[in-house]
């Protein structure tokens, strides 16, 4: 018999109308096609799936509603944001295999940076921090430690990798020295107030955004941000009724997750090599809960699945 074709769960799905162009660890990417068949190209869809990853796998059990969730959290700061920066939605209205989950864009010229910002050290900018007390070429304070908030946020840009690779740090002299030092300079200050404005309005929610990573693109010479925007996939959001400098904070949506792959009930070696196991129903209702909480927290709204 014929060998039948092994599709990844949860894999991009064909769309008609659409030619998928790339998918990422847990989005996909279409061109709309125009009148002859052929793609346009100066649109894109982008499609926020249920994929979810942790410790640099995707797993194999998706996250029920998390690429609605999302995409309507990144829809809600654009608009948040909207006075600070443009933004690439063109429309919500999507075919209905991906309804609330897409948003159709301009398909901008991409700067070739992660633009990132950050206002508490953690992660890549701890090890740089206890390697010489920079982070991103910025003397810091002696003293600080896992958690600890900056004086001022602070911008820490990063190559774009491949998936499966990680970002590099970039100097700010290697950003000036690929995008010219005027387009430099207005997206370090975009992304930090990016960072600065969305922090303000997550503290009023009891929700700390410890970083965050947007992408923009240039368009008539204007900077415009394209991407999603302040989600948990693209920042660490922490609960801030437990922040605690000092030690590794808990992750507002994946510490169920973490903590389940890393006890004995998942079985599984971190250390291996080998994939995940699939998730147990109850990690993954409180995941998709956590996603939830911390759209309706920010928004003030509910979140109803379908709208
Ligand atoms: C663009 N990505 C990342 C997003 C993926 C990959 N407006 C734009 N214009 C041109 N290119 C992009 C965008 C945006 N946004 C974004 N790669 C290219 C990405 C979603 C799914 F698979």
């Amino acid at each position: 018999m014929a060998d039948t074709p092994v599709i990844p769960p949860h894999a991009a799905p064909e769309l008609p109308g659409y030619a998928h162009v790339y998918s990422g660890k847990v989005r996909d990417l279409y061109a709309p096609r125009g009148d002859t068949g052929a793609p346009r190209d100066d649109q894109l869809l982008l499609v926020a799936s249920d994929r979810i990853s942790a410790f640099d796998f995707v797993l194999e059990t998706p996250v029920p509603d998390k690429g609605e969730v999302l995409t309507r959290m990144s829809l809600w700061w654009f608009e948040q944001l909207a006075d600070l920066v443009p933004n690439h939605v063109v429309s919500t209205d999507v075919p209905d295999a991906v309804r609330g989950r897409a948003v159709l864009v301009r398909r901008l010229d991409m700067l070739p940076v992660e633009c990132v910002a950050r206002a508490y050290l953690t992660g890549g900018g701890l090890r740089e921090y206890r390697a010489d007390g920079q982070v991103s070429g910025i003397a810091l304070p002696d003293g600080l430690v896992d958690g600890s908030r900056f004086p001022e946020p602070i911008f820490t840009p990063s190559t774009k990798a491949p998936d499966g690779e990680h970002d590099e740090p970039m100097s700010y002299a290697e950003v000036e020295a690929a995008v010219g030092s005027d387009l430099a300079a207005r997206a370090r200050d975009l992304t930090v107030r990016i960072l600065t404005r969305g922090g303000e309005i997550a503290a009023e929610r009891g929700i700390i955004v410890a970083d965050t990573k947007v992408e923009f693109g240039v368009e008539d010479g204007v900077l415009v941000l394209a991407d999603e925007v302040l989600t948990p996939d693209s920042s660490r959001f922490w609960p801030a009724d437990r922040w605690e400098p000092g030690h590794p904070q808990p992750s507002f949506d994946k510490e169920f997750v973490r903590e389940w792959l890393l006890s004995p009930a998942s079985g599984w070696d971190k250390g291996s090599g080998t994939p995940p196991p699939p998730l147990p129903d109850e990690v993954l209702e409180r995941t998709r809960a956590k996603y939830v909480e911390a759209y309706e927290r920010l928004t003030g709204g509910t979140f109803t699945p379908g709208r």
